[in-house]
């Protein structure tokens, strides 16, 4: 049966905004208090879904979460009404608050990670919510991410939803950003590749890894893995130490074309090796390694040239990398870009997207997508409401269009009149996308 590698990206949130909440995180800092402009945000990724739908790609939509997210100030212990605890919250925890008007979870890279039913040994797809517990503002994600997979893939014949790993530390997981998939072709079984940046507990580096050995263990045993076709890999901690954190940033693969930075991992000839075996009699794997006098780490994290998507265009034999537009701006980058399609290598062609609104928080066009191999019965149990087309994509204009603010600063967080402007916006969201009563908080209450 033919399978598709389909996107699905989270709709970035009506209180996106800058809050320097990330630290390892460059662009999160370098941006911090800047004024956002959530409107733009939201019809910038919007737009990237339509254009990958229009091509014949398969696309969904994962809605974003509500913002601020009071049951944080609650379990603190705000009490009162909604905006009395939003009040004493800036008041007198204005850290936490922040954390808990953040609209991280537009980044579905780290919603979860996703094995396809060709690599389960009960042959379901398998997703685990994950527990972004090493940031703040991100720890709260988890259960309601459950929620909406739960919403997207809720046919228990196909699907099985794990709940988030343990909320400590060496449990750390932030998901897909750390996951790559190889193999001969999307339906076959696969090689699944687990970076982790730390084993449990300790702390080594300057920037903290935000992905442990302890997490991807359990992510692979509870999917029910091939141990023969799965491979553990330590991120490079130069890779780390320069701002990448995550192994998104520095590599991204699809297919049996593997495309990273040679500071990725802290052992690439190890790495290579593994794969090859994990690979063996299945399918050649290609490496495309880009070297550090080509592009310098720093190029990288700057460009975010990795936080690509890597895609199987229809009708193209070649793979189509689409890259941030920000890439355009350095020169190492549009040299390497160059050379890259002018080769008979894997990638046949670069295209450029504007996702500027993400970027300044470190989210390129790989962070703002989740992706899920379905096989022809699975695409037909997901939840239709939540794959883009036409319709889809002018309600979700028309409602971006009234409910988002066209900026936004920390001080404009500060408003309790922002609670009930979200509300309304989701509690519309949740006809849009069909996702059930009581999906959200607010909902439940
Ligand atoms: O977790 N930024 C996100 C960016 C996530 C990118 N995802 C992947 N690479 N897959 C993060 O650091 C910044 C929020 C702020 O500073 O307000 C933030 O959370």
């Amino acid at each position: 049966m033919s399978s598709v590698e389909a996107n699905f990206d989270g709709l970035v949130g009506l209180t996106h905004n800058y809050g320097g909440l990330s630290f390892g995180n460059l662009a999160s800092a370098k941006n911090q208090g800047e004024i956002s402009r959530p409107r733009e945000g939201a019809l910038q990724g919007l737009a990237k879904m339509k254009w990958l739908a229009d091509a014949g790609l398969v696309q969904g939509v994962l809605p974003p979460q509500e913002r601020p997210f009071l049951g944080l100030l609650r379990d603190a212990g705000f009490a009162g009404t909604d905006r009395t605890v939003l009040e004493q919250g800036w008041k007198h925890a204005p850290a936490l608050t922040a954390a808990s008007c953040s609209a991280a979870s537009m980044w579905a890279a780290n919603a979860a990670t996703v094995s396809p039913s060709a690599d389960t040994v009960d042959g379901r797809m398998h997703f685990t919510a994950a527990n972004l517990s090493t940031m703040l503002h991100r720890s709260i994600e988890g259960p309601q991410t459950q929620r909406a997979l739960q919403a997207a893939f809720g046919d228990p014949k196909h699907f099985c939803v794990h709940g988030p790993l343990p909320a400590h530390s060496s449990f750390a997981d932030e998901g897909a950003a750390n996951h790559v998939r190889l193999c001969a072709d999307h339906g076959a079984p696969g090689v699944e590749l687990f970076v982790y940046g730390r084993e449990g507990d300790e702390t080594n580096l300057a920037f903290p890894a935000r992905q442990t050995l302890r997490s991807v263990r359990s992510i692979a045993r509870s999917h029910g893995l091939d141990m023969s076709r799965t491979v553990f890999a330590r991120q490079g901690s130069r890779a780390i130490e320069a701002g990448a954190f995550h192994n998104d940033v520095v590599c991204v693969g699809t297919r049996n074309c593997l495309f990273f930075h040679e500071t990725a991992f802290e052992n690439t000839a190890q790495v290579i090796a593994d794969i090859n075996k994990a690979a063996d009699g299945r399918f050649e794997p290609v490496f495309v390694e880009v070297s550090e006098q080509d592009v310098p780490i720093r190029d990288v994290i700057t460009s975010y040239l990795f936080n690509s998507m890597l895609v199987e265009w229809p009708g193209e034999a070649r793979l189509v990398l689409i890259a941030p537009a920000e890439c355009q701006n350095t020169p190492s980058v549009v040299r390497y870009c160059e050379k890259l399609v002018a080769g008979n290598g894997p990638i046949g062609r670069v295209e450029f997207v504007d996702v500027r609104q993400s970027m300044r928080n470190g989210g390129g066009p790989a962070c703002l997508r989740l992706r899920v191999v379905l096989t022809e019965d699975e695409l037909a149990a997901v939840n239709p409401s939540m794959l883009m087309n036409d319709q889809l994509f002018a309600r979700l204009q028309t409602w971006i269009n009234k409910h988002y603010r066209e900026t936004l600063s920390l001080q404009d967080l500060a408003d309790p009149a922002i609670i009930d402007e979200g509300r309304t916006a989701l509690g519309d969201l949740t006809g849009i996308l069909a996702l059930g009563s009581g999906f959200y908080p607010f909902q439940r209450s």
